[in-house]
C-alpha cells in the first residue's frame, strides 16, 4: 500500500487532470470480427481503438455507448451488455481514465468516418490478429487476458 501511494505521488505532478475520467469502449462485432478505428488528433493518435468516448455527467453507460457509436460511426446500437474494465494511465499525455467495455447488441448500419478530425478510418479485425499499436485501454484489456465472447 505504501509503495503504491508513493508511486501515485510521483505521477501526480505530470498529470493534466484533477481526477480520473470515465471512458466507454464499445465492441461492435460482425462475423467474429470487431470494429476498430485509427485515432487521430488527440491522445493515442496513431493507435487503433474501439468506438467510444467520455461518459458525460448524469449519463448512463448504455446511453454513452449508443451516443458515442452513433456520433463516431453512424451505427445505431439498440442495447449493450457489460464486459470488463481497465485502469488506464497515459503517462506521456498526463491523462488517467477508467475505461468500461461493453458489447453492442442488435446494432445496425455500416461504419462511416463521422468525425474525420478524430478518426482516420474504420476496419474489421479478428481478436487474435489485432493491428498495432493498440490504444492503451485496449492494450491493457488484452494484457488482462480478456477474450472476446463468441
Ligand atoms: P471522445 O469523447 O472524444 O470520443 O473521447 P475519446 O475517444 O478520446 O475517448 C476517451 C475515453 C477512452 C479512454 C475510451
Ligand atoms: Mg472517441
Amino acid at each position: 500500500m505504501v509503495s503504491s501511494y508513493s508511486g501515485q505521488r510521483k505521477l501526480k505532478p505530470k498529470m493534466t487532470q484533477e481526477a480520473a475520467k470515465v471512458g466507454v469502449g464499445v465492441f461492435i462485432v460482425r462475423d467474429g470480427r470487431l470494429l476498430l478505428g485509427e485515432r487521430h488528433g488527440s491522445h493515442g493518435a496513431g493507435t487503433w481503438a474501439l468506438p467510444g468516448g467520455h461518459l458525460e455527467l448524469g449519463e448512463s453507460i448504455e446511453s454513452c455507448a449508443r451516443r458515442e457509436v452513433l456520433e463516431e460511426t453512424g451505427i445505431e446500437v439498440a442495447g449493450v451488455t457489460h464486459l470488463a474494465f481497465t485502469n488506464d494511465i497515459f503517462a506521456a499525455e498526463g491523462k488517467h481514465y477508467v475505461t468500461l467495455f461493453v458489447l453492442a447488441e442488435d446494432w445496425q448500419g455500416e461504419p462511416a468516418v463521422m468525425e474525420p478530425t478524430k478518426c482516420k478510418g474504420w476496419e474489421w479485425f479478428d481478436w487474435n490478429r489485432l493491428p498495432a499499436p493498440l490504444f492503451t485501454p485496449l492494450e491493457n484489456l488484452k494484457a488482462q487476458g480478456f477474450v472476446l465472447p463468441t
